[in-house]
């Protein structure tokens, strides 16, 4: 998702330095290591994976064990799931960088411990450590469509529990008009944070209508296993009737407000990021139509649905609000 606010020295995504540029560059950095006058540099300095870094990437998932879930048929699609390899390395993660190949680096980031932090306008504040939150929800798989506003689409098979549920146990106050979400940080792993114009943490909001409504759905595993960190884990949030940006990744807090947020991406560009981000074929983004979508996998160009196919559950949410921006 480019942005007006570009810098000067920043490359376009088409221009960055091609992946195998860089394994070249560590092949020979590899190699230059083995030479005596390396032997004792630290991995640090030659661009290589320090020992904890290998530790944390091959950490296994504590929950693995717990999927699959039985499939919730309720929410059937209308196309085929996107393939595995697709979904998982065709990413938006803008805390790895802008680049759409940011698996590998997402892979460094620690997530056990990993506290969410439940709060504002609630009874009673409430700090869960990931594993006691998702052994308490009632998990299930859905197929759900994910349109990006940058007119990518996929449909992928999310295990996880409705937002519903997280609510119910926060007790938000009957003032609380929003849910607000807010993504870690951790400079040290996630080198896209050390961009200091870009307005971390990353913050995503949904109404208190919009985040009981049944299609609200915390994600904590995709294809039958747990997530990979590159789409979240251990915990995100998939919205599909809405711009994938909406669908915030790696949640540490959830906060009840009755003012509306301004977001991450309405913070750096407001009039193409809006806070209701439904999707719309009939309102384009203003540097692109979204009319149609590019099916992830295929290259297939689709008639783009409004709220995404989504409508018959959602649309009603949106009745006297016709004065909003709602499809930006
Ligand atoms: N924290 C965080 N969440 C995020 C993003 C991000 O950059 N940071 N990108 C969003 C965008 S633009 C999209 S399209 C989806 C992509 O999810 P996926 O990589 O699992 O397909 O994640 C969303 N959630
Ligand atoms: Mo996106």
């Amino acid at each position: 998702m480019l942005t007006r606010m570009r810098r000067g020295w920043e490359l376009p995504e088409a221009a960055a330095t091609p992946e195998s540029v860089f394994r070249d560059r560590r092949r020979l950095l590899k190699a230059a290591a083995a030479g005596p006058v390396l032997l004792a540099a630290p991995a640090a300095l030659l661009g290589c994976d320090s020992e904890e870094e290998i530790a944390i990437a091959n950490a296994p998932d504590p929950t693995a064990h717990l999927y699959p879930v039985p499939r919730n048929e309720r929410y059937a699609i209308d196309r085929a799931i996107t393939a595995e390899e697709e979904a998982t390395t065709y990413n938006n993660y803008y805390e790895f960088g802008s680049a759409k190949n940011i698996h590998k680096r997402a892979r460094k980031l620690p997530i056990r411990p990993w506290t969410v932090t439940i709060g504002g306008m609630v009874e009673k504040e409430i700090q869960i450590g990931i594993d006691e939150l998702i052994a308490k929800m009632p998990l299930e798989e859905r197929l759900y469509r994910l349109r990006c506003v940058e007119a990518w689409a996929m449909a992928v098979p999310w295990s996880g529990f409705p937002m519903r549920a997280l609510v119910d146990m926060a007790r938000p106050l009957s003032g609380a008009k929003y849910v607000v979400m807010a993504s870690f940080q951790n400079m040290k792993v996630a080198i896209g944070q050390r961009e200091a114009w870009y307005p971390w943490p990353y913050i995503e909001g949904l109404t208190m209508a919009e985040a009981t409504n049944e299609l609200a759905f915390l994600a904590t595993g995709i294809y039958g296993k747990p997530l990979p960190k590159q789409n979240g884990a251990p915990l995100r949030l998939a919205a599909p009737w809405k711009y994938g940006f909406k669908s915030a990744k790696g949640i540490v807090a959830f906060e009840f407000t009755d003012m509306r947020p301004i977001t991450f991406w309405q913070r750096l560009q407001a009039q193409e990021y809006g806070f209701w981000a439904n999707v719309n074929p009939a309102v384009p983004h203003p540097r692109w139509s979204q009319a149609t979508e590019r099916v992830l996998g295929t290259g297939e160009r689709v008639p783009t649905q409004i709220f995404n196919g989504y409508g018959a559950f959602v649309a009603e949410l949106y009745r006297g609000l016709e004065s909003e921006r709602l499809f930006v």
